[in-house]
């Protein structure tokens, strides 16, 4: 099994979608390996983006992700990075596929109601960024 980190962003949250949008994620067959809610500070989040430093959103994307509580998770399943790729479809929901979270709930590419980690090697940056061992449920 491998493992990805979800954040059900401020929007969603906001907007009272948590429970339906974990739900999709339990529908998909992902396991929650740790799940928390948190309030970011700028610091924070400007840390976790801290590889788009230099592009025009940065502002922006730390002002959103500060806004308002995100919930966040550890996810586990074969193929996590990948299906829950497919699970929540492109960055901009314009461009979504039809049944993906991002399209039924993100209302802009910034509002974009969930991330999703984009590599084995992120996925286990970003579960460490967020959640101590103790905080997750041990898989081996
Ligand atoms: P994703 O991996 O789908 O979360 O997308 P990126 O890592 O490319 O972007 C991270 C976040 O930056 C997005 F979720 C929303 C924000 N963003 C913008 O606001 N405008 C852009 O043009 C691209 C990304």
């Amino acid at each position: 099994m491998s493992q990805t980190l979800a954040i059900i962003k401020p929007d969603a949250v906001g907007a009272n979608h948590t429970g339906k949008i974990i739900d999709r994620f339990l529908q998909a067959g992902f396991r929650i390996l740790g799940m928390k809610m948190v309030r970011l500070t700028k610091e924070t989040a400007g840390a976790f983006y801290e590889v788009h430093k230099e592009r025009p959103f940065y502002g922006e994307l730390v002002e959103f992700m500060s806004s308002d509580r995100c919930v966040v998770l550890a996810l586990g399943k074969e193929n996590a990075v990948a299906d829950y790729r497919q699970l929540i479809g492109a960055t901009n929901p314009a461009e979504a596929e039809d049944g993906t979270v991002r399209k039924q709930f993100a209302t802009s590419i910034g509002n974009n109601a969930v991330h999703g980690s984009d590599s084995d090697e992120n996925a286990a940056i970003e579960i460490g960024f967020f959640f101590s061992r103790s905080e997750l449920v041990q898989t081996s």
